[in-house]
């Protein structure tokens, strides 16, 4: 009798492991991160649609200094050397203009999807 409830108890753990790593992929999955270049003074992709709460890292791979600057202000990173990056969450859906300060013909769209 004793033997029979160890086991049952043993089973119960054995079944919780898939619970348990379903929740951790479905965090990591809320932490996405998404990669833009900054390359040959263009955005890499230029258009790009992510779920909400992504976050969007901006990498200036150009040997020019390039500053990423929201139409509507809701981000805007420090100058970017070359190799360094901005990163944003995008807590909110919407779609969301972006452009460089420096260099205003450089322009790039960002759509956060509700899901
Ligand atoms: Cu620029």
């Amino acid at each position: 009798m004793t033997r029979f409830c160890l086991r049952g108890v043993s089973l119960a753990v054995v079944l919780m492991v898939p619970v348990v790593e379903f929740s951790l992929s479905a965090s990591a999955r809320a932490a996405d991160i998404m990669e833009v270049h900054v390359d040959n003074f263009t955005f890499s992709p230029q258009a790009i649609t992510v779920p909400k709460g992504t976050t969007v890292v901006w990498i200036n791979r150009d040997d020019t200094p390039h500053r990423i600057v929201a139409v509507k202000n809701q981000f805007k990173s420090p100058v970017l050397d070359t190799d360094e990056t901005f990163r944003w969450t995008f807590a909110e859906p919407g779609t969301y203009a972006y452009f460089c300060s420096m260099h205003p013909h450089m322009t790039g769209t960002v759509t956060v999807a509700a899901k």
